[in-house]
């Protein structure tokens, strides 16, 4: 009888943030490297893929108001939330430091990453590289700066992602808090070059 391949757990991540930051796009940077025309997303939804034999099964939910009660159920069972913002608009930079209390209050800690999307929009720029890694650095979190559009950093961040999520054994995450504090990590960030 021919032995199976063991299945690995999924590794459930999840992209939040307000609406029209990009989430929509960066999944499909990833899983099917174009830039198109996004639907706005209802409610939730998934895609699967594997990075450097890392599977994610990655959550794109959706930012509108309407929907925020839902985001929770998604994040709270995520070993990595990418809280995403758009680097044009203050007021998603606000948005992400809100939905990062909100992750904050809720008891299971996980992997955080801030990405700060449309870096390709230089000249619309209302947020800075350092205003963000600063920010990040200060709450231990990662940060990244990618455009989905220009296909910059968007391999880079779900690399890291996979490998920060193969670094947790599935007991330490069950109920334990796992917070990366970016120790070895002084000058974290990711620009856009
Ligand atoms: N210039 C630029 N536009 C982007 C980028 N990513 C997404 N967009 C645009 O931003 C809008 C919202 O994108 P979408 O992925 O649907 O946002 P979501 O609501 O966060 O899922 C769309 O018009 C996209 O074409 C990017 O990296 N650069
Ligand atoms: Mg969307």
């Amino acid at each position: 009888m021919s032995s199976l391949p063991i299945k690995q757990k999924p590794n459930k991540i999840s992209l939040i943030g307000d609406a029209n930051v990009g989430k929509t796009c960066l999944i499909q940077r990833i899983k099917y490297k174009s830039f198109g025309n996004t639907k706005s997303t209802i409610g939730a939804c998934n895609e699967n893929i594997t990075i450097n034999g890392i599977n994610l099964d990655i959550w794109d939910t959706a930012g509108q108001e309407r929907f925020r009660s839902m985001v929770p159920l998604y994040f709270k069972s995520s070993k990595a939330i990418l809280i995403c913002f758009d680097i044009t608009d203050v007021n998603s930079f606000d948005g992400a430091k809100k939905w990062l209390s909100e992750i904050e209050n809720s008891a299971k800690k996980t992997i955080i990453f801030l990405v700060g999307n449309k870096c390709d929009l230089e000249d619309k720029r209302k947020i800075s590289f350092e205003n963000g890694n600063l920010f990040a650095k200060d709450k231990g979190i990662f940060y990244f700066e990618t455009s989905a559009k220009n296909d910059v950093n968007v391999s880079l961040l779900f690399e890291k992602v996979a490998e920060e999520i193969s670094k947790i054994k599935d007991t330490e995450f069950n109920g334990k808090i796992y917070i990366n504090n970016n120790e070895e990590n002084n000058d974290s960030g990711c620009g856009c070059l």
